[in-house]
């Protein structure tokens, strides 16, 4: 599949120029978006040598920007030996090969959303993480297939070997053919793993612990945060997207209580639907847990935006009415005075630092007010036999008192409601 990879890791580092667009209804302002896209190029390993913009109030049909601004960027590109031109926003796959005739080969044209689907490829570990990813990148490519490989329909006019492969299709119509049978292969592929997923995650359901799922904008610090309470090994760094696939760990909350932290991919702004489609499953972590903990770096001054953002992309994947709570990491980087604006701006919130530790307690106490507030308080008797769920009960719940008798132990305390709901047919007065 080599010929599919949009940008190439060669050791000489590929010279991009960034093109945005300062849209009249937009969010972000075009600088702060073109930041945050030469981040994201730096991290595919291309190094940004410029950046163009454009006011506009809505895309050029055939070529996105205005007719002058292309001149404009054909001649950057001369001057400044760039390999790639990236857009920040979506181009259409007409748009795209448009502006790759009128800048002339061979220099690449395209989009954020190709950008971070390159990203996604490089930073994917297990297996289903790869297939999530090559489906989005085949589904991304399928529609482009004319501009990128005219070449090989023009070679096939010549005659000769080759040409006749395919019995009359043409190699535009074989490719697209073996692609969408890619595309199914994987799909049927992903379900199959999906299934075994919603299994496992059945019966932790029945029998597990309280499950926060950490979600945030990239960069956030999730992955730091899952380190600094749990000890886990997740590899966090200053790259966006470094996590992809989701970690669970076990952890102990003060006062006793069991939960499992999820860390999982983050969110960004643009983020393409094909992704987060691709990604139904690694998000149905988010999905299916009984608390969503956004993660904010509070130190990056677009901050209200990431959340912003996130809260989207939670929509999107239908867990924007799951019960969350929102925490603002990074709070080292504020000073004093800062932190007194922001702590006055949000007078509820938990500020905290996964790097230093400052904050950790606060945190963690706010954790288990979140994780105790569907508990019930009962007394039950519960036969020996049932030795699973007691052992839940001294796990999860908090226990008033306790009494063991001939074949029952009779339990008064607090229950999470799931362990409520298994304790019913034991409770008594
Ligand atoms: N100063 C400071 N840096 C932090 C803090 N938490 C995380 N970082 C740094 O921020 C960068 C990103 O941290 P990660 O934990 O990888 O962030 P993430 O949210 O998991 O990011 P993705 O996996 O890319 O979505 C790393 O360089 C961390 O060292 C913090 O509290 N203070
Ligand atoms: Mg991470």
């Amino acid at each position: 599949m080599a010929r599919f990879t949009f940008l190439s890791t060669d050791i000489e580092p590929e010279r991009a120029i960034l093109v945005g667009v300062e849209w009249r209804t937009g969010a972000w302002p075009v600088e702060r978006s073109l930041d945050e896209l030469e981040r994201l190029a730096d991290t595919a390993g291309a190094v940004v040598v410029g950046r163009m913009s454009q006011r506009l109030d809505r895309p050029v049909p055939k070529s996105f920007i205005g007719s002058g601004k292309v001149l404009e960027l054909k001649d950057a590109v001369k001057r400044l030996d760039a390999d790639v031109v990236i857009f920040d926003d979506d181009l259409t796959p007409a748009q795209q090969s448009h502006l790759e005739r009128a800048i002339g080969e061979p220099t690449k044209i395209i989009d954020r959303t190709a950008l971070i689907l390159d990203i996604f490829g490089l930073h994917a570990k297990t297996r289903e993480g790869r297939l999530q990813v090559q489906l989005a990148q085949l589904q991304y490519l399928l529609p482009r297939l004319r501009g990128m490989w005219s070449h090989l329909a023009k070679e096939q006019t010549r005659g000769g070997i080759g040409s006749r492969f395919g019995q009359g299709e043409s190699q535009l119509e074989v490719d697209r053919r073996l692609i969408r049978n890619r595309i199914a292969a994987l799909r049927r592929e992903l379900k199959e793993l999906e299934k075994r997923r919603e299994v496992q995650a059945k019966n932790r359901i029945e029998s597990t612990a309280f499950r926060i799922a950490l979600a945030g904008y990239t960069n956030a610090g999730k992955s730091t945060l899952l380190n600094a309470l749990t000890g886990a090994n997740v590899l966090s760094e200053d790259k966006l997207f470094a996590t992809l696939d989701p970690t669970t760990r076990a952890y102990v909350l003060p006062g006793g209580r069991s939960v499992t932290i999820t860390d999982t991919v983050g969110f960004i702004q643009k983020l393409p639907h094909g992704l987060v489609e691709a990604f139904k499953s690694t998000l149905s972590e988010v999905r299916g847990a009984d608390l969503i903990l956004k993660v904010i770096d509070i130190s990056d001054e677009d901050h209200q935006r990431h959340i912003d953002a996130v809260d989207r992309v939670l929509d999107e994947i239908g867990a924007g009415e799951r019960p969350s709570l929102t925490v603002y990491n990074k709070a080292d980087l504020l000073d004093a005075e800062d932190l007194a604006i922001m702590r006055a701006r949000y007078p509820q919130a938990v500020f905290f630092s996964a790097k230093t530790g400052l904050g950790l307690d606060g945190l963690l106490t706010r954790l288990s007010a979140e994780a105790a507030a569907g508990d019930r308080l009962m007394s039950a008797e519960v036969p020996y036999r049932e030795g699973a769920l007691i052992k839940d009960i001294h796990e999860q719940g908090q226990i008033i008192s306790e009494e063991y008798l001939g074949d029952h132990v009779r339990i008064v305390g607090k229950v999470p409601a799931r362990i409520a709901a298994r304790l019913e047919r034991y409770a008594v007065e």
